[in-house]
């Protein structure tokens, strides 16, 4: 049996990402936590891994992927016999990829815990300060995807089926909560998180179920 590793920290969203793909599909693995307030995404064992010193990494077998929207597609297209993640015809994946998409490359650059250090270490902002840089592009990006959703939602982001879309949002909503983000001006989000959180995929992915949660 090819022996599936995921390379990730309990409160990681771009990891979190990936825990929930893997879990839709149906597929095992087992867990390396790089902790990265330790700095272990940088050890030359792990950049040997991701040159980017970034988590997610997935070892499929021989296969080591990066990116976590890349293993996500991976994942959907090595193993397409079960969910989904990218259904429908090019217009419907265009529309689930253009949610992914807003979170990972428009809202999750922004706000990943180097850039936040950077904006301590490098250039004196408070904590205070940062946080609002924080709040600032999670509330913009999140206003978009409301409105976005509020077009495709059915039970989940695009209809009712669950989709890499979902796949993104969940973690960027785990992720605002952590920094005290109101999130109820935005009410298809929410309903589409609270349908989303009844999903064992989903409960058992959840950073507060991983081997390295600190609470
Ligand atoms: N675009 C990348 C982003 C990966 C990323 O930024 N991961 C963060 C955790 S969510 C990380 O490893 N940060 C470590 C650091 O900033 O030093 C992906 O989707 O995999």
């Amino acid at each position: 049996m090819t022996e599936r590793v995921l390379y990730g920290y309990f409160r990681s969203s771009a990891a979190y990402r990936v825990r929930l793909a893997l879990n839709l599909k149906g597929l095992d693995y087992r867990q390396e936590a790089v902790n990265l307030l330790k700095g272990e995404q940088q050890a030359q064992h792990y950049l040997g891994i991701n040159p980017q010193g970034l988590v997610p990494a997935l070892a499929d077998g021989p296969i080591v992927l990066t990116q976590s929207l890349a293993i996500c597609e991976y994942l959907d297209e090595a193993y397409p016999a079960t969910h989904r993640l990218l259904p429908g015809d090019a217009a419907q994946r265009a529309a689930i990829r253009a949610i992914a998409l807003a979170v990972a490359c428009d809202i999750h650059p922004l706000n990943n815990t180097r850039v936040l250090k950077y904006l301590t270490a490098e250039l004196s902002l408070d904590d205070e300060s940062r946080d609002a840089w924080y709040r600032h592009w999670v509330t913009k990006g999140l206003g978009v995807i409301e409105r976005m959703v509020e077009g495709s939602a059915g039970r989940y982001a695009i209809g009712n089926s669950v989709t890499l879309a979902d796949v993104c949002l969940v973690p960027q909503l785990f992720n605002a909560w952590r920094f005290n983000v109101d999130t109820s001006r935005w009410p298809t989000l929410e309903r589409i998180d609270a349908a989303l959180a009844e999903l064992p995929a989903f409960r058992s992915a959840h950073p507060s179920q991983q081997a390295d949660f600190v609470g």
